[in-house]
């Protein structure tokens, strides 16, 4: 049974309903992304890789020769007309002016949609960062239904812009309205269930 919840480590994402706003990740339990969109490897990794806070961080390898590779590492969802998401995270690159680079983005999911739906892009910014060692990267979105087709905003990092590429990160943190839910990369032993249940589990050995 240890070794089946161990599985179950891995491979769960957690959604976290907010009653409070805010819901930040170091990448601290092992964690890599939500999802991806093109070639690109994420993975957890700790020193001597680069790491901004605590002991793990958020290694992306850009796998595409053109084009850009887009990792999920948050998913708003529960979103109406003028909610505004916020959303920062820390990112690494050493190459000032040039790539490797990444910068946030973000694209809207459907109603009843997937983190795999595309609902169209909802924009990002400029800033691909001074490229001196850690810095951080913030944009501020606000949500359109599209007259309700969609209620989801997921968070992108893309990385810039050949294969081989590879910048790092940590620390993010999200910032919806209540009501919503957000998701992070958050591994947990069994999703929503209570400590009796994984206490049950154990027990059963
Ligand atoms: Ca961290
Ligand atoms: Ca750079």
């Amino acid at each position: 049974m240890k070794r089946l919840l161990a599985t179950t480590l891995v491979v769960l994402v957690f959604s976290v309903p907010t009653l409070a706003t805010t819901v930040t990740y170091g990448w601290e339990d092992g964690g890599t992304i939500l999802g991806q969109f093109g070639d690109l490897t994420a993975t957890n990794v700790t020193a001597p890789d680069p790491v901004y806070a605590g002991e793990h961080s958020l290694h992306v390898l850009d796998g595409a020769a053109s084009g850009t590779p887009q990792a999920f590492v948050a998913w708003i969802t529960g979103l109406t007309d003028g909610d505004v998401i916020d959303a920062c995270f820390w990112r690494y690159d050493t190459t000032p002016g040039a790539s490797p680079s990444c910068r946030i983005w973000g694209h809207y999911t459907p109603v009843g949609g997937t983190i795999d739906d595309y609902a169209g892009s909802a924009g990002g910014n400029d800033d691909y960062g001074p490229g001196e060692g850690w810095d951080e990267v913030c944009h501020s979105w606000t949500f359109d239904s599209d007259t309700g087709a969609r209620d989801g905003l997921i968070v992108e990092v893309r990385t810039y812009s050949s294969a081989g590429d590879e910048v790092w990160l940590d620390d993010l943190t999200v910032t919806a309205p209540d009501g919503t839910t957000i998701t992070v990369p958050l591994v947990t032993p069994v999703a929503e269930c209570t400590w009796s249940a994984i206490k049950a589990l154990y027990a059963s050995e």
